[in-house]
């Protein structure tokens, strides 16, 4: 009991002497904070983000988040109007110590107010975050204090439980790791420890604030509020052990996928996974409100693909009203349209590829639906798509961008250029078990255009 109270008495000073906070306006990705105070520990590095310096104030940690409007960069050429922490959506990582006594001064600076909820912590339920069960909510203009011993090492994240649904559709919403205070037989030691929140919005071409009333139909996917090409890549050393940490808090799952190596799945937001439950997978499906860390050994060297596999959340904002036009012949038609609507635009006949080398007019702050220039052209993706970097001369530490991968020679795929011939082609029409009654009917063939379909999130 001496201690709590002792604790508490702490708090009303340092009340008295709110951190100085700290803002980050740039979207790169920040280099590690390496801790100057306390115990030390091997530090996360988020994608497109940055960690949230403190201060020790008789041994605990001070952290002062400043809940506010911000203008995130999603892309390079497309900003959107949000609201996040400290300058910056997501808000800054939060990095403590298992064992730590932490505390956070939050000063809400939006319109509305607000809370935080930490996510996955074991703290006094008076600090949990629920505007309304265990908290009065934030008012506008007002600064409320969290305190409670950071108890569980792992991976956790941090988002507003008032006006959720408004709140967390405009950004709000940080990561949070916890280190494990000594060797955990569950926690390996990492060279490269990443991590990012997957998050979504509902943007229309050419304006800049998201509609906060979307359910499910959002259409632009991110990590860290970022789309591809604006995701900086994973730029990691050959052999090096990585762990990637990912908490989604958008409304609907991820499954993501990992090119050129397995991995396993050592930690969720309920703390490490018992070395048992462990199987080598490329892809995990990361459910809304979960987080998984999965760690693999970066031995294949090359620029492999790192990606959501819901196709539609690897493109950026685009009209979905687009029919399936693949097979259809527009040549003729095209230029007699042309004359009447001189923006007419033939869609989608040969796929959707040629859209990415359309000179199409585009609203003013608008990403473009699929993109990214790679070295052998378009790579054809938009939203959840970024690229892990394994490099043999990329230095222990460094995380800085090596450029394209130089493939060794005779190791790319490439054009058969001999005779070709007319491949054979086996000419059933499909059996049945049934034979059919009617052995004259004459041959039907299907034919089906894709309907307009707005439900499929
Ligand atoms: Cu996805």
């Amino acid at each position: 009991m001496t201690a709590a109270v002792a604790a508490t008495t702490v708090s009303r000073v340092a009340m008295a002497a709110l951190p100085e906070p700290i803002s980050q306006v740039s979207p790169d990705t920040m280099p590690p904070l390496v801790p100057s105070t306390g115990r030390p520990y091997n530090p996360v590095v988020t994608l497109n983000g940055w960690t949230l310096p403190w201060r020790m104030n008789n041994g605990v940690k001070e952290f002062h988040l400043v809940a506010e409007p911000v203008v995130r960069q999603m892309a390079p050429g497309f900003k959107a109007h949000l609201w996040g922490y400290n300058g910056q959506s997501p808000g800054p990582t939060i990095e403590v110590v298992e064992g730590d006594r932490v505390r956070i001064f939050v000063t809400n600076k939006l319109p509305e107010h607000t809370s935080v909820h930490w996510h996955g912590q074991r703290l006094p339920n008076g600090m949990d975050g629920v505007a309304g069960l265990n908290q009065p909510a934030i008012p506008s203009g007002k600064t409320f204090v969290y305190e409670f011993i950071a108890r569980r090492p792992g991976t956790f994240m941090y988002h507003p439980h008032a006006d959720e649904m408004t709140q967390m559709a405009m950004g709000m919403m940080g990561f949070w790791v916890t280190h494990p205070k000594v060797k955990n037989p569950l926690i390996d030691e990492v060279q490269r420890d990443f991590c990012f929140l997957l998050n979504a919005y509902d943007i229309d071409p050419g304006s800049y604030t998201p509609k906060t009333m979307t359910m499910l139909d959002f259409n632009l996917w991110s990590w860290n509020s970022r789309i591809f090409p604006g995701i900086d890549s994973l730029n990691v050393r050959l052999n090096d052990k990585v762990r990637i940490r990912i908490g989604n808090l958008t409304m609907t799952n991820h499954p993501i996928h990992l090119h050129g190596h397995e991995f396993q799945v050592t930690g969720t937001d309920g703390g490490p996974t018992p070395k048992s439950t462990r199987w080598y997978e490329v892809t995990t499906d990361v459910a809304v409100g979960q987080m998984r860390q999965i760690e693999f050994i970066a031995d294949e060297e090359g620029d492999w693909a790192f990606h959501c596999h819901k196709s539609h959340h690897t493109m950026n904002a685009m009209g979905h009203d687009v029919p399936t036009m693949i097979g259809v012949d527009h040549r003729g038609v095209a230029k007699q349209i042309t004359n009447l609507l001189p923006d007419y635009m033939v869609m989608g006949e040969r796929g959707m590829a040629d859209m990415t080398e359309m000179e199409m007019p585009i609203p003013e702050n608008t990403a473009p639906m699929m993109t990214g220039q790679g070295p052998y052209g378009s790579v054809e993706m938009g939203g959840m798509f970024s690229v892990l970097k394994v490099r043999k001369d990329q230095k222990p530490g460094d995380y800085k961008d090596p450029g394209w991968f130089k493939h060794p020679a005779g190791t790319v795929a490439y054009e058969y250029t001999g005779p070709l011939a007319e491949p054979e082609r086996f000419q059933s029409e499909g059996g049945q078990s049934m034979p059919r009654a009617q052995r004259n009917a004459p041959p039907v063939e299907v034919q089906v255009r894709k309907p307009v379909d707005h439900s499929d999130h």
